[in-house]
């Protein structure tokens, strides 16, 4: 339905987040099949490379102090002109990070070539929507949500966190403020998945490839994603995750698609990475029957 053919962008970046290993992650999936698997579908996979990220040794004490920023933003930008591109082409985004930190790049990019920000879910155990003062730890991966709307890729009305369950209290209160919809666990657990995901796909779809999904491998239970750069107990189980990507793909509104956060130092036999694939495949029409 709709997509023909997806191409796959690498963003090899652990600037963003405050344990190295995460520049492993588009590896990791590839190492799992995923073009092949993509293939099976009868999609054709164009495997765009990776973006190039310089690495934190090679920061300067100025970049470093700014928390990489500098570095980060140089590389979204690189990453924005090529999903534009491959939007412009007619063609899907996959984007594999990488830090979450990435996102301000490829919804750049989307917003840019749609000339409107698309509606987002976003997949997360956490809010980052901090801002560089607010933000306790400093790490640039806690605040892509906060950097996406002072850029307008991203409209506060339009963006669906799901799976929150580790939120500062600074990002308590911009969440209040701006009004922006999240389902935490707690809500999931109350709802039910599926009422859940009605009322994300309400918020966030407007057409087709109006749609983008950013998902964060934490937003899943470590028990089945372990491999992720900030595990936090109690996330989405195997089903939930899989229903949701479901229910996108029965949109026929998803756009634009990034996984994130996957740490192969820390995952057990790329369980994260294999889980990931599934999950792309879910979310681009595969079904049981
Ligand atoms: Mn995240």
């Amino acid at each position: 339905m709709g997509v023909t053919q997806v191409d796959v962008i690498g963003v090899p970046m652990d600037l963003g987040a405050g344990r190295r290993g995460v520049d492993m992650g588009p590896s990791a999936i590839r190492y799992a099949g995923l073009n092949a698997a993509i293939g099976r579908l009868g999609i054709t996979t164009v495997d765009r490379g990776n973006i190039p990220v310089r690495l934190a040794e090679s920061a300067s004490p100025e970049e470093a102090g700014a928390q990489y920023l500098p570095i980060i933003n140089e590389a979204c930008a690189l990453l924005a002109d090529v999903v534009h591109e491959v939007v412009r082409a007619g063609h899907f985004p996959l984007v594999l990070g990488g830090d979450h930190s990435i996102a301000m790049g490829t919804l750049a990019g989307v917003t840019r070539a749609r000339g409107r920000a698309p509606g987002v879910i976003w997949v997360d155990a956490h809010g980052d929507i901090n801002t560089p003062i607010g933000s306790p730890s400093g790490n640039v991966h806690g605040m892509p949500v906060h950097f996406a709307l002072e850029a307008h890729s991203i409209a506060a009305e339009r963006i669906v966190f799901i799976g929150l369950r580790d939120v500062d209290e600074g990002e308590k209160r911009t969440i209040h403020e701006l009004g922006v919809k999240a389902f935490t666990m707690s809500d999931i657990d109350r709802l039910g998945m599926a009422a859940v995901i009605a009322q994300a796909l309400a918020i966030a779809c407007d057409g087709p490839g109006s749609l983008h999904v950013s998902f964060d491998m934490d937003g899943i239970d470590p028990t089945e994603a372990p491999g992720v750069g900030t595990p936090v107990r109690g996330g989405l189980s195997y089903r939930e995750a899989h229903l949701l990507m479901e229910a996108v793909a029965a949109s026929g509104t998803l756009g634009s698609l990034e996984i994130t956060e996957i740490n192969p130092i820390l995952d057990n036999q790329n369980q994260t990475a294999i889980l990931a694939v599934e999950l792309v495949l879910s979310a681009l029409g595969k079904t049981t029957l």
